[in-house]
C-alpha cells in the first residue's frame, strides 16, 4: 500500500459528469470536490457519492483546484477534471511515478489514446503552443500542459501559484521548473465529457480565451 492520495476534483457545474468521475477513482483515495459557483446539484452529487466538498465562490479553474488543495492533509494530492474526459485510473501511473522520486507527475494527452473527433484543433493548438514554449524558454520538459497531476502536497501549496483562471497548470509548471523540481510526464486518453456542457474547447472562443491566459504566463 502506497502513500495516501487525496484527489481534488474542480467543478463547475459538472453533476451530470461527476458520477462517472467518482464511481472511477479507485476507493483508497480520498476525495475532495471543489464546488466552483455550481447552479446545479454538483455538491449534492458529490455528497451523496461520499466526497468531501469545498465550496469555492471566485469562478476559474486556478481558483477551484487551489481551494481544494489547500484544504489537502495526505501526503499527496492529485488534480483531476470532473467532467469525466480524463481516466481517474491512470492517477496510478502518477502517483507510482512521484512516489519513486519525482516531485511532480503529469498526464499527456495522445491522439493514439484519445476518442475520435474530442480534441480539435484551436484546443489542440493552444496546448501544443503553451507545451513549446515551456520547454524553450522555462526548460520544463512537457508536450502538454498537464491536464492531470499528481505532487507532494506539502510542496505544492509551498509552489505560491498565483493565477486563478486557465494559467494556473501553466504558471505550476514554470514555478516547478524553476524550482528545479524533477517532473515526469505519462501519456493518458482523452474522451469526450460525461455530460453537462464544454465551456472551453467545445468552441474557437473558448479555446482562444484559456491560450491567452496560458500565454500571459509564459511571457
Ligand atoms: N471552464 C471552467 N472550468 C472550471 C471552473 N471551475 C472549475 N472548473 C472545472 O475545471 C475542470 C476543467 O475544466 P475544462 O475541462 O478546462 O473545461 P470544460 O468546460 O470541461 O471544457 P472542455 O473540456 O474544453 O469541454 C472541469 O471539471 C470544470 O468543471 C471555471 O471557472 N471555469
Ligand atoms: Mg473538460
Amino acid at each position: 500500500m502506497g502513500q495516501p492520495v487525496t484527489v481534488v476534483v474542480p467543478c463547475r457545474n459538472e453533476a451530470d459528469a461527476l458520477p462517472v468521475v467518482l464511481a472511477a477513482i479507485p476507493p483508497e483515495y480520498s476525495v475532495i470536490v471543489v464546488d466552483n459557483g455550481s447552479t446545479d446539484a454538483t455538491a449534492e452529487v458529490a455528497t451523496a457519492w461520499g466526497a468531501r466538498v469545498v465550496h469555492e465562490p471566485q469562478p476559474g479553474y486556478g481558483a477551484a483546484v487551489l481551494a481544494g488543495i489547500a484544504t489537502v492533509t495526505t501526503p499527496l494530492t492529485a488534480v483531476i477534471d470532473g467532467d469525466g474526459s480524463l481516466d481517474p485510473k491512470e492517477l496510478a501511473q502518477l502517483i507510482a511515478a512521484v512516489e519513486a522520486g519525482a516531485d511532480l507527475a503529469v498526464g499527456r494527452r495522445r491522439s493514439r489514446l484519445s476518442e475520435a473527433g474530442v480534441w480539435p484543433w484551436h484546443a489542440r493548438l493552444g496546448s501544443s503552443v503553451a507545451a513549446w514554449r515551456l520547454r524553450r524558454k522555462h526548460g520544463v520538459d512537457v508536450h502538454d500542459i498537464a491536464p492531470m497531476r499528481v505532487a507532494r502536497t506539502d510542496r505544492l501549496q509551498g509552489l505560491n501559484v498565483q493565477d486563478r483562471r486557465f494559467g494556473f497548470p501553466i504558471e505550476l509548471l514554470v514555478r516547478a521548473g524553476a524550482a528545479n523540481w524533477r517532473i515526469s510526464e505519462h501519456d493518458i486518453s482523452y474522451r469526450r465529457r460525461a455530460g453537462g456542457v464544454s465551456k472551453v474547447s467545445g468552441s474557437v472562443r473558448g479555446s482562444f480565451v484559456a491560450t491567452v491566459d496560458f500565454l500571459r504566463m509564459l511571457r
